[in-house]
């Protein structure tokens, strides 16, 4: 295994200049889906990876791939990529963290003139986050077989918006069939997300595999009423009833720990005005467990729990589970690759499994994927104030680099 290194300034200039697009006034992005902002993260994409003397295709679900030949290009290719898109107050790593790692592989080839073998690309997911559009991982999704792609292009945002309708109007369309292609394998490079690595003093996680993942979205239907003619006893209040659904979700968390991870993100209320009963409350659930039966008890669990409360208070319930990511192992030859580039590099390393959803998830359905985890500061992302050390951006970079040389030289 070789221990070559990026070009560490410039990868971190791109990532910051790739930064100011979307830039929020605390210091992250708000780059969602599809929006004019990711259509502009996109095209300054595409033109640096032209720039580097890549052929840049675009697929029916608008992924973008990067593809720098090699000496045999009829050999599968080795691909690293992540996302562009952003939580509505996301950080700057976040996804871009490994296109522009990717990227940053190409340059620094381009920089020491190596020819590898088999043709290497990089790519871009288009909707990893599940924030404007749900669910979460979509387009890799469709690439893995995973979703049809009918399914993908319907997704609907809140406006009623459809991301094939919103692909067109940015221009990211593409004509290539979406997935169907054989990859030699598949590296993510990406910031934890968590508090393991900082905490004990890792540079780089190896990352084993991703935990399960159910997404659900509940209303709960009341009656809307007068707040000061009508008396407790006869109100059907969804506001109180989705409220006690929303604490029995919190302590089914608390009571599966340390491995159960239970959120309501989004908590609609209607009519939403403040002297009227609301009648009515969607909210959503996210539920997570790494073991998949125990996450699929936690769900029922909670179904339950919803069922139980809506009797009690003569209310109605929708209860719909929209996303199910089972657990995820990731290849054994990847995870070793990452591992052995880490040491040769002399980097402090250690297995992680991920708690957060990623597009090596979809990806490893169809090719061979592992991932590698770098630290991002008290764990936090999501979140504006995400942020990871030019030093752990760099070597995340590095380990990416040497673990894709290793790969993209054999055949
Ligand atoms: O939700 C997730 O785990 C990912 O960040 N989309
Ligand atoms: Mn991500
Ligand atoms: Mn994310």
């Amino acid at each position: 295994m070789n221990n070559f290194r990026v070009n560490h300034d410039r990868l971190w200039n791109s990532l910051m200049d790739m930064a100011k697009i979307g830039a929020t006034e605390k210091g992250g992005v708000c780059r969602l889906t599809l929006t004019d902002v990711d259509k502009e993260a996109r095209d300054l994409f595409v033109n640096w990876c032209k720039d580097a003397g890549c052929e840049v295709s675009i697929d029916e679900m608008g992924n973008i791939f990067a593809r720098r030949a090699g000496k045999n290009n009829s050999l599968a290719p080795v691909m690293t990529g992540s996302h562009i898109d952003s939580q509505p107050t996301g950080g700057k790593y976040d996804g871009i963290y490994g296109v522009l790692a990717g990227l940053e592989v190409i340059r620094t080839l381009n920089d020491m003139g190596i020819e590898t073998e088999r043709p290497i690309e990089v790519t871009s997911w288009t909707n990893e986050e599940g924030s404007r559009f749900a669910p979460a991982m979509i387009a890799s999704g469709v690439f893995g077989g995973v979703f049809d792609l009918e399914y993908g292009l319907s997704r609907k945002d809140a406006d009623g918006k459809t991301i094939g309708e919103e692909l067109k109007r940015i221009g990211y369309a593409g004509p290539e069939k979406c997935g169907g292609r054989e990859i030699s394998a598949f590296f993510e490079v990406h910031i934890e997300q968590g508090p393991i690595l900082e905490a004990e003093e890792k540079t780089i996680g190896v990352v084993q595999g991703v935990q399960g993942m159910r997404w659900y979205d509940v209303e709960v239907i009341g009656m809307e009423s007068h707040a000061g003619t009508t008396p407790m006893e006869r109100r059907k209040d969804a506001i109180v009833g989705a409220s006690r659904m929303v604490d029995a979700l919190s302590d089914i968390g608390n009571e599966n720990t340390p491995d159960a991870r239970t959120t309501c993100g989004v908590f609609e209320v209607s009519p939403g005005s403040r002297n009227v009963i609301p009648g009515s409350v969607s909210f959503t659930v996210d539920i997570r467990h790494p073991d998949s039966d125990i996450l699929k008890k936690l769900g029922e669990d909670f179904r339950d729990r919803c069922e139980k409360i809506t009797y009690e208070m003569s209310l109605e319930l929708k209860f719909d589970e929209i996303w199910h990511s089972p657990p995820v192992k990731f290849n054994d030859d990847c995870i070793n690759a990452v591992a052995s580039a880490a040491e040769s590099l002399g980097l402090e390393s250690r297995p992680i499994t991920s708690g957060a959803g990623h597009d090596a998830v979809y990806v490893s359905k169809v090719a061979p994927a592992s991932m590698i985890f770098i630290p991002c500061a008290d764990g936090i992302s999501h979140n504006e104030v995400e942020s990871a050390t030019k030093g752990d951006v760099s070597a995340g970079c590095d380990v990416l680099l040497n673990a894709m040389l290793e790969r993209a030289n054999s055949v």
